[in-house]
């Protein structure tokens, strides 16, 4: 089976392709050779957002795919950024450009309350409907300064209580072994196992 993973950020393809590549009788593939218009995220959860990735990009280049929609909720901003991860610095901003900001609004924030959480809500459509969907968590603590290099977006910032390590300071493999994207995976293979052979 083929999937194409519907998804215009190359960190997000890399993590999933990385993840899924070794499973038998799947084929991995990423949007680069299809010409699809981007998905206007206008929903107000991830699970809607991941939907209309999924099938609006499903009926466009008539295949199926696979949609991630992710995001962090710190608990002291009341969930937010939430389904605005992406834009909370503005459009295209950096990773450091994000976190900065995050930093900002938690200034006066103390440790104990700096308790936040990592979503991804996967997609699998086809061109006709969704097949599946599954979600994954992470649960963290917001640092007060950027800590390592790896990853991308709030990686810096999110502190892994069971690693005592930042996700930016995890190597690849680590991140891909504990991340809420791993157990939104994870979640979404315990229903596609009848398909596949691994
Ligand atoms: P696509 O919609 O094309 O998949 P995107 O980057 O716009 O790409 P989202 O709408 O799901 O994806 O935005 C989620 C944002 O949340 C993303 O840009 C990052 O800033 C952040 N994010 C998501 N997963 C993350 C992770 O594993 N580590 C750090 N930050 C993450």
């Amino acid at each position: 089976m083929k999937l194409v993973i519907a998804s215009r950020n190359q960190h997000k393809v890399t993590e999933i392709k990385a993840m899924l590549g070794k499973i038998a009788g799947l084929e991995i593939v990423s949007l680069d050779g299809y010409t699809a218009p981007e998905v206007s995220e206008d929903q107000e959860t991830f699970q809607g957002n991941a939907a209309k990735k999924a099938l609006e990009t499903a009926r466009y280049i008539n295949e199926t795919v696979l949609a991630d929609d992710s995001g962090l909720m710190v608990d002291a901003l009341h969930g937010a950024p939430g389904v605005y991860s992406a834009r909370y610095a503005g459009a295209g901003a950096t990773s450091r450009q994000l976190c900065e900001k995050l930093l900002r609004e938690l200034i006066n924030v103390p440790a104990a309350r700096r308790t936040a959480c990592f979503a991804t809500v996967l997609v699998l459509a086809d061109p006709q409907k969704i097949l599946y969907t599954a979600e994954g968590r992470c649960a963290g603590l917001i640092t007060e300064e950027l800590r390592g290099n790896n990853g991308f977006g709030y990686d810096p910032v999110f502190y892994f209580p069971p690693l005592k390590k930042t996700f930016a300071e995890l190597s690849p493999e680590e991140k891909n072994k504990h991340s809420h994207r791993r157990r939104a995976l994870e979640n979404l293979l315990i229903q596609l196992k009848p398909e596949f052979s691994g």
